[in-house]
């Protein structure tokens, strides 16, 4: 692969009004460029404080880093200049970048020339983005991790684990006479210790999707079940608005919350009735079954105080093939449930919202998580698949006791899946798929 490194810029900050905004420069002419613009003279290695000049008049007064490659964050020379946090400022900064001959970056192309100039591996640029993206303190920790190089650490031992026996097999195949043929049973062995510690990874994909992606979460029942309230409830705000009209909300609403470290999309839903009155009711309750559809996971409400009737039933029955959790409402004003499938919460007193929020996330994560060090995403999990394939093959030529140079053959499928997820074998394909999803100026 060919790539070429001009001298790259863009704003790192969000573009809107803060303390600082930053522009970033990187490449071989970053120095010279910033220099043309800066009053004084540059010294590497040191915050340089001055003032962004254009044909002499004063732009905005500035702190100037300058890392000199390989010592940055692209492994170029990198100079980030702190503009004031005006984005008329900011961007009058940027164009007198652009005009001493720099090009605007493209998205995340700072981090992929951290990648391609060896920095960071494939999966710490991932991390990069992850961290950007996350929802939750809990999936920033799992990519801070892997930004840190824990996956990266993990694959490079099953690697060598590989590696190892390959090596003993091609030694034996190409010196038979000096090196002795490795046990069919030694190689069983040490392929089924790889094959064990992948399965160990897979394992905890589904846990890893849930945290990187988040879940849906849709709050439903009949009209003045309390679904607003306990929207509110749970998100310690008051956004919906809650009377004790029937029919008060009208369409569905949306926020997101951090519930127990799962990024959660709420969504509060028109009460479902047979006979609406309105037009509108009409489309907020078409809605609600859409929002029921699509969820990961339904607060199948009644009202404590009418106790469970028939048409609650009926619009459970929308639930039922999906994860759904049954909660009496309003238990401040009546007894609690006995029934061990349901949850009696009062988004007055507060009384079981935390027991609900407990539930929510035991019916999605399980009883007892594993805590992970690293997270996986979906192609990670994919090379990992691949790997475990070729090694399930390898694994039957060994216990076969087939031909060796078969079984390396398995073993350095396995190895080039793995190198994969590093980003040692990578196509330009995949390595667009994963830079155009990052922001400008990353
Ligand atoms: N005492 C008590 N009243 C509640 C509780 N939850 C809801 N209410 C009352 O019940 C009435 C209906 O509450 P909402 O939250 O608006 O009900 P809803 O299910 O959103 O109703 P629609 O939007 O019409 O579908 C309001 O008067 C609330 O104050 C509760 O836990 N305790
Ligand atoms: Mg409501």
């Amino acid at each position: 692969m060919k790539y070429t490194f001009d001298t790259i810029c863009a704003i790192a900050t969000p573009l809107s009004t803060g303390g600082i905004g930053v522009i970033r420069i990187s490449g071989e002419n970053a120095f010279t460029i910033v220099q043309n613009i800066f009053n004084k003279k540059i010294v590497p290695k040191v915050i340089n404080h001055g003032w962004i000049i254009n044909e002499n008049k004063k732009i905005d007064e500035v702190i100037i880093l300058p890392f000199i490659a390989p010592h940055s964050y692209t492994g170029e020379n990198v100079a980030e200049i702190q503009t004031h946090g005006s984005p008329v400022v900011i961007n009058e900064v940027l164009n007198l970048v652009l005009k001493q001959g720099a090009r605007l970056a493209q998205r995340g192309e700072f981090t992929k020339r951290a990648f391609l100039n060896h920095k960071i591996d494939l999966s710490q640029a991932e991390a990069v983005l992850d961290l950007i993206n996350a929802k939750t303190s809990k999936s920033a920790h799992g990519a801070a991790n892997n930004l840190s190089g824990s996956l990266k650490v993990k694959i490079e031992e099953i690697k060598t684990q590989i590696s190892e026996i390959l090596g003993k097999i091609i030694a034996s195949l190409d010196f038979p006479e000096d090196v002795a043929e490795v046990e069919h049973c030694e190689i069983a062995e040490k392929i089924r210790n790889t094959i064990n510690d992948i399965n160990e990874i897979l394992k905890n994909a589904r846990v890893h999707n849930i945290l990187r992606q988040g879940i849906k979460v849709a709050v439903a029942g009949r009209p003045n079940a309390g679904k607003s309230s306990l929207f509110n409830a749970l998100l310690n705000l008051d956004r919906a608005i809650v009377t004790e009209i029937e029919g008060t909300t009208r369409d569905t609403i949306t926020e997101t919350l951090d519930l127990n470290g799962i990024s959660t999309t709420l969504i509060d839903t028109a009460g479902i009735r047979e006979q609406s009155f309105d037009k509108v009711e009409k489309i907020g309750i078409e809605q609600s079954r859409l929002a029921i559809e699509q969820a990961d996971i339904v607060l199948c409400l009644y009202d404590g105080q009418c106790g469970l009737g028939e048409y609650d039933k009926e619009i459970f029955a929308l639930a039922k093939d999906k994860k759904h959790i049954m909660v009496r409402t309003k238990c401040d004003l009546c007894s609690k449930s006995n029934n061990k499938n349901e949850i009696s919460i009062s988004s007055i007193t507060r009384e079981g919202i935390k027991e609900l929020k407990q539930e929510i996330y035991q019916q999605i994560i399980g009883l007892n998580p594993t805590e992970n060090e690293f997270l996986t995403n979906q192609r990670h999990q994919s090379c990992l698949r691949s790997a475990l394939e070729a090694l399930n093959n390898a694994l039957e030529g060994a216990e076969r006791n087939e031909m060796q140079d078969l079984i390396s053959i398995d073993l350095k499928t396995a190895l080039t899946s793995l190198g994969e997820i590093s980003g040692e074998v990578i196509t330009d394909n995949i390595l667009n798929n994963i830079f155009e999803n990052f922001c400008i100026g990353k």
